[in-house]
Parts: structure tokens; sequence; C-alpha cells
């Protein structure tokens, strides 16, 4: 897997961007973000409510747990290659906590929302295709993710292949581990065949989990349904395309003869830097 600076990221924001269609499916921005944001946000998910399987614990919808959250889903390194997969109106689909705690197990290799039905072909257009990507899954490594305790597997250039695996066996044949430090960012193309894998250390491995979509998918998550009164009035613009709420209408009825433009309505989001701090880069 590729790994890069968080300047590195913002620099190469295109070039990553390609790898994530047609190389490995994943990039990982070393040093990403700073300690004080980890244990935080740790701390909020370690005290939210979460469906429990064994020792693994899923909280959805962390963005109302804390400002935290709010600046994790801008970190301007990650917003780069975001936004250069997906547009720079990509929106923010879910964001989730999966704590796989000692003994934990691991997950079924699977692909993401919205492909995460694509056995079921007659509910995709026809000619459906890989040649852009639909989802761009982000991991915040809130603590090391080593193969003992559990990093993430993915299977490096299925995100073309637009099906399931097959077998366990085809995927573990495939598979490769995202490796790397608490603070990494592991950025992701959602098509790649994935899963947590069980925990067999001593220590907790806990990742945020960001879904950006492009801005014409539903959201997975009704994000904006949950937050606080007050939440939106005080967002960044960024915050506000991330929760798409920037303007989408066009009135194409009072559009010149002669205009070979769609005039634009107002842009709220295109800034991507202006989430208030560094958080390490
Ligand atoms: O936590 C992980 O390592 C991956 C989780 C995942 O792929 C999922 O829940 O869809």
């Amino acid at each position: 897997m590729l790994v890069v600076s968080p300047t590195d990221a913002i620099a190469r924001a295109d070039a990553l961007a390609d790898a994530l269609l047609d190389d490995d499916g994943a990039i990982r921005i070393a040093e990403a973000v700073d300690h004080a944001l980890l244990s935080e946000a740790l701390e909020r998910i370690r005290q939210a409510p979460a469906d429990r399987d064994g020792e693994r614990y899923r909280t959805w919808n962390v963005l109302a747990l804390g400002d935290v959250f709010a600046q994790l889903v801008q970190l301007p390194s990650v917003l780069a290659v975001v936004d250069a997969l997906l547009g720079d109106q990509a929106i923010l689909g879910s964001i989730g906590a999966n704590r796989v705690l000692p003994g934990g197990r691991g997950q079924g290799a699977h692909i993401d929302y919205p492909y995460w039905d694509i056995y079921n072909a007659a509910a995709y257009p026809r000619r459906f295709s890989a040649s852009y990507a639909l989802n761009c899954q982000v991991t915040i490594l809130l603590d090391d993710f080593t193969a003992e305790s559990g990093a993430t597997a993915w299977a490096p250039g299925t995100q073309g292949l637009m099906r399931f695996p097959d077998s366990r066996a085809e995927f573990d044949a495939r598979a490769q581990r995202m490796l790397g430090e608490a603070g990494d960012v592991v950025i992701f193309n959602g098509a790649c065949w994935h899963c947590a894998m069980p925990n067999e250390s001593a220590q907790e491995r806990t990742g945020l989990l960001l879904q950006y979509l492009p801005k014409f998918v539903k959201p997975m998550e009704d994000l904006h349904a949950t937050l606080p009164a007050g939440f939106v009035d005080a967002a960044t613009p960024t915050m506000r395309r991330l929760l798409g709420l920037h303007g989408r209408v066009v009135d194409t009825a009072d559009l010149p003869d002669d205009c070979p433009e769609v005039p634009e309505p107002p842009r709220t989001g295109a800034a991507r830097t202006d989430a208030g701090h560094s958080s390490g880069n």
C-alpha cells in the first residue's frame, strides 16, 4: 500500500485518487491526526451506547458525540484525496466506530454501500461499471492496527470487479492487511473486498469509519436528523457541504438563450481548509 505524508496527500491528490481506482485501491496517510484528538474521540466512543456482538462494539453516527468528530471528518489531507476521487461536493454518508476488543471476531469479506447488494444486478443501472467511484472509505486508526490486533484485510485491485468474492478462500488468497499506527488514516475504494479481522492481541483495536459519497448518492445514515440544535448554524462551509446542505437547485427556466453554461447555485462548500485547526497537517 502506498504511504504518504499529509503534505504529500494534498500535493498528489489526483495521483492518489487514480491509485484508488486503478492500483491497490487503498493508500495510507501516515501521522495524519494528532494524538490529543485520538484520545478524545476514543473516550467519547467508549462512553457511547453501542451494538454489541461478543467483543465487538459498533456505534453508528458518532458525529453528534462531540466537536472532535466534526474535526475528524474535515481533515484537509483526507478531503484533498476524497474530493479528487468523488468531486469537490462529496458528502459524508456515514460515520461510525468499530471497536474490536481482545477476543473479538472478524467479519465476512464484503464491499461497502452503495455497492453492498451488487449481487442483485436488477437493482443497478444497465451497464453499471467501476469506471468511477461511488464510495470512498476512510478509516482513522484510533489504535495501532497490527496483524495480531485485527487490522482490516483487503484485496488489492478488486475494486474493478464489481462483485463479492465467490468464497472466503478467494478473498484470503488475495488479501493483505491495512497495517498502521494510531493517528494514521487509510483511504480505500469501498468497492474493494475487505473486512475487519479477529483481534488476537491483548489490546483494543478501534477504527473510526468514515464513508464519503459523490454528491448524488443518498447518504447511508440520516446524519443531519440526529444533530443537536445549533450544530448546523455553527458548522463550517465544508461541514455544511459534507451534510449535503450546499445549494442543489438550478433554475433552468431562466437560462439565457445563448448560455453554454448552467450557472451554479450559490456554493457554500468549496473551501477544504476551514476546519479551524491543523490536525497534524
Ligand atoms: O473495522 C474494520 O476493520 C472494517 C469494518 C468494515 O469493513 C465494515 O464494518 O464495513
